[in-house]
């Protein structure tokens, strides 16, 4: 039985009135990969039969950090939309022309399994870079069933050759393939409820997504794909309001969504029916930054509400091509006006929630030995700084 003593560190407090500085920490994580003693670092017991120490340096510790909605498998880029929109066309505009969720469909579509994990690859190294233990993945550029279910393949191969928590999320409901133009109903049933079916059959989903969006899917539509899903007991989660307010939120949340994400034009009946229900808000501020958006989302009424706020980089090629999580924290702070504190949270222990994940995402006895080591004085620095990467360590499940 391994039982590491993680020794002199300062673990950084949820709550950013309390100062990291004055106490040095000690966390105790046993081969069962959970937090059994977290305190002063002089007051460790003895009787815990600890068998080996490290020393931190002094350095301040967090939880490690969750990206709670991405889209970072998938084949190609969209560099030329980029270009695209600076000239002044909209996302709007390229969808409609073909081009957007579309274009990077008919890439994906071509991909082996092994062609997508080696294309995600990097992107996730570039993650887990920065010290984030569990990532989640959406389907949602096959539009049919075959190529949804070897997103998801993909996506769980890549937890397997990366020490890191992959949560897999179907996303057929993303937006609607020529093969099905002025037939939306119909592909709901045939593609995104009968591939459900099939891929939950083969353990490859563990949340299920919609776009509920003028330019996707309407409430009804996403109502059937999420009754089907509550029927086979997975957890739900909504794109909505990104774009437009259609109500979304309301729908996920009295379906008893998880998360609704992104919630630009949400609402207070959205905000309402999100606060009874638990809902997480997932903010997503790579988006909104890469389409350069004018409304934010809703953040004080959120507060007020109650609403738990988690932020995640919504890494995907055409509206958000961000694989940082420190600068979706920094984003997060400067355009949706988070604190640094409500920022860390965001990307910790409400990521932790929108995912239905008890185990993780906070400093506990009981919880998972996830943390990231950081140089840096205070946990404010994290969100901070742009293109700095101050990771010392990694440590998953007790093992640095
Ligand atoms: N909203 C998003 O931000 C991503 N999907 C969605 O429904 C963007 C997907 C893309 O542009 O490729
Ligand atoms: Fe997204």
């Amino acid at each position: 039985m391994n039982r590491i003593a993680y020794r002199n560190c300062r673990i950084a407090p949820i709550d950013a009135s309390q100062q990291p500085r004055d106490t040095v920490h000690a966390l105790v994580i046993g081969s069962g990969a959970s937090i059994e003693w977290v305190g002063n670092d002089r007051d460790i017991p003895s009787d815990l039969a600890i068998t080996g120490q490290v020393d931190l340096g002094g350095r301040l510790v967090t939880p490690a950090l969750i990206d709670c909605h991405t889209h970072l498998v998938h084949g190609g880029n969209r560099a030329s939309e980029f270009e695209m929109r600076l000239q002044g066309a909209s996302y709007e505009q390229i969808a409609r022309a073909g081009g957007g969720i579309m274009s990077t469909v008919n890439a994906t579509r071509g991909r082996s399994v092994e062609q997508l994990v080696a294309e995600a690859l990097p992107r996730l190294d570039a993650m887990l870079a920065e010290g984030v233990s569990t990532v989640e993945i959406k389907s949602g550029y096959g539009l049919n069933i075959e190529t949804e279910i070897n997103m998801l393949r993909a996506a769980r191969r890549l937890g397997e050759i990366r020490q890191v928590r992959i949560v897999t999320t179907w996303l057929a409901a993303h937006a609607l393939p020529p093969e099905y133009a002025g037939r939306a109903d119909a592909y709901i049933q045939d593609v995104a409820i009968t591939g459900l079916r099939q891929a939950h059959a083969q353990r490859l989903v563990d949340t299920v997504d919609g776009f509920c969006e003028s330019i996707a899917f309407d409430r009804d539509q996403i109502a059937r794909v999420f009754d089907a899903a509550r029927a086979m007991g997975l957890p739900l989660r909504l794109h909505a309001e990104q774009l437009s307010n259609s109500g979304g939120a309301e729908m996920a949340a009295r379906k008893g969504a998880l998360s609704a994400d992104h919630l630009e034009y949400l609402d207070d009946r959205g905000i309402a029916a999100m606060a009874r229900a638990g809902t997480v808000a997932v903010l997503l501020p790579g988006a909104y930054y890469t389409l350069r958006e004018t409304q934010a989302p809703p953040v004080d009424a959120l507060r007020r509400a109650k609403v738990p706020i988690a932020i995640a980089s919504d890494a995907n090629p055409g509206s958000s091509p961000l694989t940082s999580p420190l600068l979706t924290m920094n984003m997060a702070c400067t355009l949706f006006g988070l604190t640094p504190a409500e920022a860390l949270a965001g990307m910790t222990v409400n990521a932790a929630r929108a995912l239905g994940l008890g185990d993780r995402g906070l400093l506990q006895v009981g919880m998972r030995g996830d943390l990231a080591v950081w140089d840096v004085e205070h946990p404010a620095e994290l969100a901070c700084r742009m293109g700095f990467n101050p990771l010392w360590k990694r440590i998953i499940g007790g093992q640095a």
